[in-house]
């Protein structure tokens, strides 16, 4: 049986690097185990057409990922499988998993995968390898049939029937043991068309980058963040287990560079101190290493962050969110500004580079609050401050306060983007100008400091890639009108 998995094409509106789907490279793995041939299509750096490449590879089902952005371009992937192929389509993802209805009141959708994904994908493969091969006239109507009972027992699924009737499974248990996992099937990726991790880390080849995840879920539930995929339960791969990932992209794969994508990776000190014990002992210290998201600053003891330093640790990043301390109460952080004061302290003292990741416009904002959130940005001083401008996502509470209590100015999924200059919604007291207004205010203030100015020319990465850094600065500031040619496209790109 042959499985097909797609991450459709979606570019930001400005250039941002691209790096293997890690889901995608998760459900390529589990596949493989099962003894499925896989292909996995990612639209983001393939030349052909996924029409072409689905004519040629004639998957027995395919499975699409879909995050906010991404949704529409999802279905129209799904569209054009469709016209050409009558396969079954899959979709999973954060945007899916929240709103797992729209999309399967699509015709061109037949199943909606909510949460984590391998345990109801792997069930759906063999339910459909075992339909084949008792029926080589196999049609995806018939999974949809209301007097087929196949798809009732499979749990985390949404479909509709073709009565209309809609169906929600209850959810599927989380994955209870991490360490199960495969690893992520790199080689399933054309992994010389992807960037390196960062700006900052651009001395480091592209190819050469690779993510890890080494815990799933989040235990807090901030009122800005999409936390829909993963369950609350945090769970976490033993330090072996990560070990032994670690090696295999060092030796094997030739990593020099790892980013750690975990929401919260620093949950357990404890284990974040073993795993950078075995790093050392194993002489795997030598490839750099960097937090992609934000650890939580109040567990940041110099200890622990001195430990993973000696343990090839170059970079860490917090989520400050906001200067405000009214502000950042409101948004359930749980945290509060002398922790993250303390947290920046540590890191620089054991010499780690830092990023600060603040957000413009939550909820109950004045310039005031803005104001704050930029001097507590300047203040704590970290190499990279990363303003974004609230962008309210379906399933969070600051969607829910922004459609009743003020006025979302997004025209569609598309537009459920950071980077492209405008406020994405309004309230009363808050207008779309001042967010609008004190974001670039926030950027030209951080960034265009003497002393950051300076810093900035003295860092050999910052010459590598001088070029790039200075257009996407200048697309950040200056978003251009291009957003409905770059829509057309993405679209005329992906053969579709
Ligand atoms: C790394 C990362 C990135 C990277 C790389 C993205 C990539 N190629 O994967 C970069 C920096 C490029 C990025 C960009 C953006 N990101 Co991002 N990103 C993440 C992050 C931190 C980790 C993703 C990851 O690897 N997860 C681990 C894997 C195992 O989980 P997964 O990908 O969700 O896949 C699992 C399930 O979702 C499901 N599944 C997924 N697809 C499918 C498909 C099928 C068929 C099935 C059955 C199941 C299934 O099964 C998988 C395995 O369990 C997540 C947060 C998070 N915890 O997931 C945010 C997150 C996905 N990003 C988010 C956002 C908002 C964005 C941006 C829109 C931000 C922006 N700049 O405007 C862009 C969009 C870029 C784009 N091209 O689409 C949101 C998505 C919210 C939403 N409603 O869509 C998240 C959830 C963060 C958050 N908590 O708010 N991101
Ligand atoms: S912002 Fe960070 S701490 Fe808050 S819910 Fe999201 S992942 Fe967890």
């Amino acid at each position: 049986m042959r499985v097909m998995l797609i991450n459709p094409k979606f570019r930001l509106p400005i250039d941002t690097r691209t790096s293997p789907h890690l889901g995608l490279a998760y459900l390529g793995a589990v596949s493989e185990e099962a003894g499925y041939e896989t292909m996995i299509f990612d639209a983001d750096v393939e030349d052909e057409s996924v029409t072409d490449a689905v004519s040629r590879f004639k998957p027995d089902l395919v499975g699409i990922t879909a995050n906010t952005p991404q949704v529409m371009q999802a279905w129209r992937t799904a569209r054009a499988i469709k016209s050409i192929m009558d396969v079954p389509v899959i979709l999973g993802g954060p945007h899916v998993s929240v709103m797992p209805s729209e999309s399967t009141r699509r015709p061109e959708v037949d199943i909606v995968v909510r949460g984590e994904g391998e345990p109801a994908w792997l069930k759906l493969c063999a339910l459909i390898e075992r339909l084949k091969k008792g029926n080589p006239n196999f049609s995806p109507a018939e999974l949809l049939d209301p007097q087929n009972p196949e798809l009732s027992g499979i749990l985390g699924i949404t479909y509709h029937t073709s009565d209309g009737e809609e169906h929600s499974n209850p959810d599927h248990p989380p994955v209870a043991d991490l360490d199960t996992l495969p690893w992520p099937a790199y080689h399933l990726f054309k992994m010389d068309r992807y960037t390196n991790l960062q700006p900052a880390t651009d001395a480091i080849d592209g190819s050469k980058s690779f993510s890890i995840m080494t815990s799933r879920g989040c235990p807090y539930r901030c009122t800005f963040c999409s936390q829909s995929i993963m369950p609350v339960k945090w769970r976490a791969r033993s330090p072996e287990n990560v070990l032994a990932e670690w090696r295999h992209l060092v030796e094997d794969l030739g990593a020099q560079e790892i980013g750690l994508l975990d929401d919260s990776a620093n949950i357990d000190m404890n284990r974040m101190l073993q795993i950078s014990d075995l790093l050392i002992e194993n002489n795997l210290n030598h490839i750099p290493w960097i937090f992609v998201n934000g650890i939580r600053a109040n567990l940041a003891t110099k200890e622990v962050l001195a430990r993973m330093k000696a343990a090839g640790l170059k970079r860490t990043a917090f989520g400050v969110e906001s200067g405000d301390p009214d502000v950042l109460l409101s948004i359930d952080k749980k945290i509060d500004h002398d922790t993250i004061r303390q947290a920046f302290k540590n890191a620089k003292a054991v010499g780690l580079e830092t990023i600060g990741f603040f957000i413009i416009g939550l909820p109950g904002e004045t310039e005031e609050s803005m104001e704050e959130t930029i001097k507590f940005a300047c203040e704590v001083d970290p190499l990279i401050a990363n303003f974004s401008m609230m962008t309210p996502y379906p399933g969070t509470k600051v969607y829910e306060i922004a459609k009743r209590q003020g006025k979302l100015l997004l025209n569609s999924w598309e537009d459920y983007v950071f980077f492209d200059g405008r406020a994405r919604y309004e309230m009363p007291g808050m207008p779309a100008e001042m967010i609008e207004r004190k974001w670039k205010e926030a950027y030209r203030r951080f960034y265009l400091r003497p002393h950051r100015i300076l810093m900035t020319l003295m860092r050999k990465d910052f010459w590598i890639n001088w070029k790039r850094t200075f257009k996407v600065a200048w697309k950040t500031i200056f978003p251009s009108k291009e957003k409905t040619e770059l829509k057309k496209a993405i679209q005329s790109e992906a053969g579709i």
